[in-house]
């Protein structure tokens, strides 16, 4: 921090998609920041969950890694090594493997909460240094079948088409599988406000949440059926007469064959498919129908299926066919997840991307991006493997195996589906590079781990939920041992024979990216940190325009809007999706008789590598559990606390039962923030969706039992797993 910095910098959240403004300042006793309220940035206005609240504790040296590891041959052990040492070992790791394999043999996985700058460097490093088409990120987990769904119907993929100050004027907001009083808490309000104003709100999940708890109408289908829900409506809407006849002869495509599909969809059917009653799907059609405005906002719930590309593909056929889309307070939108899940997506970090949401599998995109990284077209590597393909392939003794990966952003071992698997993967490459602020159980797997500075600790921009580009600024000198991602893809890329192209300034790589991204599809080229600074942030798309002769140089204003006039298809119409119902990839047999779900809770976050390490966050959610129905508690002779053996094809996990008339009788929830015996993700389906590549985390077959009284708890370490074998 410059010395005439002033005493409260303003920033933001280093957690969910939310990015809630904050301001940190000095604590007055001296020692390092605390969060205060930044009511003036229009998302939260001052609101901040608990996570945000207390995200300061994470900076504090006792929580974190300060110094590189590098396991000893001898002791096995990961052990303290200078920088120096440990970047050496990293480049002769990654390109031993390249050396011995090929370029496809290194691998890199990344992360959503990585910054726009790190996030556009690190494809650019493995695409350029390692010459490797194997990267892919955990977004893809995360709103991959979203994305997808609204490239094909849309012409293009941002979370939200609109603010958030948008949901309190439309008439009617169907929210489908998010639980956002628990995972956006500050964006309640706009709930709130909606029915305030005489809106309604119908919430899709097959639990009571404290989300669903706020609902004009509660529907509790079984998981992995909302496709066949979406569908039900559809009928529901032709049936009565409440197609927009109009805006989809104007504005739209493929509308026969949708319909057709919908037909074949009719209530007491789908009543039989996703358990909900015909009476509240009719109640849910009218509601939605009614106003002369409506939203639908998907999260997690519909899209962690193996069939999420079409469920969003089904909702959004609801919001075309009504003319709820492309309209003033009308759309379809989807939440997205992590502090970057937006821009993470759109520079350069998935396996088939490059900057500014361009294909690697087109010649013009391709040739663009070339032209800026000052390469030759043909050099860049062809599309990758997705993300659980890419860990399924680590450490394969194969020819297209995996034998080296470096890892930043991301701990696997807890949040990947078929978790032990991954695990058992992760165990047999040759090598392991691991960057982090703490070390996670994916860490503890590393052959190296670099320690990076964080959040508040460096500057970078971040791309929200409604596609607002904002700047998260600097407010503390890291620890001294601590270097950032970009200053250890510098290094390592000068090891590897690239002196230039990779600067540690994060401006310079922004300014690099807005020329990489212009004329793209996420055009962000028009947008600068000054600008973000005074605007409260800049929506995308928003291109750089030329001044013209003679007049004031007026600059794209950005856009918060999308599809008002015409959608960003080639026609400028929205393309129905040709979707019919299909069941889960796990269906319920004797054996396994009931579905697993899982998720989240308000107080940890994702794999709980950082709020795991925060006190009060523990206290308020210490540990796994299982939620289960009384009906089902009561059939396998469950009280509340009782240890619960919960089994699936893939292996067998163990928590306390929270006994809870607030979910479905035929199934099971659990959240997946912690590592050991309570991993959710040991039992979770790896099936994915053939076009997102999106795994199916919402719904498999378990087996419930009492677990053995005998067998001992294993002891909660809140640091997870083993380190490897040497
Ligand atoms: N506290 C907290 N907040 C977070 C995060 C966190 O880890 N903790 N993570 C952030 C990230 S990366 C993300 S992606 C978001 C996720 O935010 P959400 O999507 O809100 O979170 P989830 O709990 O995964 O899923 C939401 C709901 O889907 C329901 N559900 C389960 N199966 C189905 C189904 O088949 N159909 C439907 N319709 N619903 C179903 C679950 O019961 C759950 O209540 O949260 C962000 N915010
Ligand atoms: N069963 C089940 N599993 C799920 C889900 C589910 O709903 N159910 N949801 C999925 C979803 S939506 C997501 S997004 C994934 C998320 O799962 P993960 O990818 O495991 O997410 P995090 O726990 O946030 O891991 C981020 C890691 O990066 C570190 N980190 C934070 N900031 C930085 C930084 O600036 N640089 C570096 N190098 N490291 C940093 C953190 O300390 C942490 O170890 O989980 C998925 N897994
Ligand atoms: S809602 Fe999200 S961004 Fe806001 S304070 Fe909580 S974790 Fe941070
Ligand atoms: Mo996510």
């Amino acid at each position: 921090m410059s010395t005439d910095a002033p005493a409260t910098t303003d920033t933001h959240c280093p957690y969910c998609a939310l990015q809630c403004g904050m301001g940190l300042a000095p604590r007055a006793d001296g020692g390092g920041l605390e969060v205060v309220e930044r009511a003036a940035f229009p998302v939260n206005r001052g609101a901040l969950c608990a996570k945000g609240r207390t995200a300061t504790e994470v900076l504090a040296a006792d929580a974190r890694l300060t110094e590189p590891l590098v396991r000893r041959e001898r002791s096995g052990e990961l052990a303290p090594a200078t920088w120096d040492e440990a970047l050496d070992r990293v480049a002769a790791g990654l390109a031993g493997a390249r050396r011995r394999h090929g370029p496809d043999a290194v691998g890199v996985f990344g992360g959503g909460g990585l910054t726009n700058e790190k996030a556009y460097a690190l494809g650019k490093f493995t695409r350029l240094v390692l010459g490797s088409s194997q990267i892919d990120y955990n977004g893809r987990f995360c709103m991959s079948s979203a994305a997808a769904a609204g490239t094909r119907a849309f012409g293009l993929d941002r979370g939200l088409p609109f603010p958030l100050e948008d949901i309190p004027r439309t008439g009617c907001v169907l929210l489908v599988g998010s639980n956002l009083a628990e995972t956006m808490p500050p964006a309640l309000r706009y709930l709130t406000e909606l029915r305030e104003n005489g809106g309604t709100l119908i919430v899709v999940d097959p639990r009571r949440t404290r989300t669903a708890e706020q609902a004009d109408l509660h529907l509790a289908p079984r998981p992995g059926t909302d496709l066949a829900l979406a569908l039900g409506l559809l009928h529901l809407v032709v049936a009565g007469g409440r197609v927009d006849e109009a805006f989809v002869a104007e504005r739209t495509a493929g509308w026969e064959q949708a319909r057709a599909a919908a037909m074949a969809h009719w209530p007491e059917l789908v009543e039989r498919i996703t358990g909900v009653p015909v009476p509240q799907l009719r109640a849910a059609a009218r509601m939605f129908c009614e106003p002369e405005a409506a939203m639908v906002l998907t999260a997690r719930g519909p899209e962690q299926q193996s069939k999420g590309t079409d469920t969003v593909g089904a909702w959004i056929n609801l919001c075309l066919a009504t003319g709820r889309a492309g309209r003033p307070l009308s759309g379809y939108g989807c939440l997205t997840g992590q502090g970057n899940g937006q821009g993470g997506r759109e520079h350069g970090q998935k396996a088939d991307q490059l900057p500014g949401y361009r294909m690697l599998a087109n010649e013009a995109d391709r040739a663009h991006v070339a032209r800026v990284w000052g390469v030759d077209p043909a050099t860049l590597p062809a599309p990758g493997r997705s993300a659980y393909e890419l860990l399924d392939a680590l450490g394969r003794d194969t020819p297209d195996g995996v034998r080296a990966l470096l890892l930043m952003a991301s701990n696997p071992v807890v949040s990947a589906p078929h978790a032990a698997h991954v695990e058992e993967r992760m165990r047999a490459l040759d090598f392991l590079a691991v960057c982090d602020v703490v070390l996670s159980e994916s860490a503890r797997l590393a052959d190296v781990v670099l320690p990076v500075t964080q959040w508040a600790e460096e500057t970078g921009t971040l791309t929200n939920l409604e596609g607002r580009v904002l700047l998260r600024r600097k407010a503390a000198e890291p620890p001294p041992g601590c270097r950032s991602d970009l200053e250890v893809l510098r290094a390592l890329a000068a090891r590897l024979g690239w002196e230039k192209g990779f600067p540690a300034e994060p401006e310079e790589v922004f300014e690099e990216l807005r020329r990489a991204s212009a004329g793209g599809r996420a055009d962000y080229s028009g947008i600068s940190y000054r600008r973000i600074e005074r605007e409260d942030g800049v929506f995308w798309p928003c291109p750089e325009r030329e001044p013209e002769r003679g007049a004031a140089h007026a600059p794209h204003p950005g856009t918060p809007r999308l599809f008002l006039d015409r959608f960003a298809t080639e026609d400028g119409r929205a393309r129905f999706a040709p979707v019919t119902h299909r069941p889960a990839a796990e269906e319920p047999t004797p054996e396994y008789p009931v579905l697993l779900t899982t998720g989240r809770v308000l107080a940890q976050y994702q794999s709980g590598a950082q709020t795991r390490r925060v006190g009060a966050l523990n206290a308020a959610a210490p540990g796994p559990f299982v939620q289960l129905h009384p009906r089902l508690a009561e059939r396998i002779g469950a009280a509340e606390g009782d240890r619960l053996a919960v089994t699936s094809r893939r292996g067998r996990a163990v928590a306390p039962a929270r006994v809870s008339g607030d979910i479905r009788p035929d199934t099971i929830f659990m959240p997946f923030h912690w590592p050991g015996e309570g991993r959710a993700n040991t039992l979770t389906n790896p099936a994915l969706d053939p076009t997102s590549r999106m795994p199916e985390f919402k719904v498999c077959a378990v087996r419930v039992e009492l677990a053995d009284p005998a067998e001992p708890a294993e002891p909660a370490d809140r640091d997870g797993s083993e380190g490897r074998a040497a």
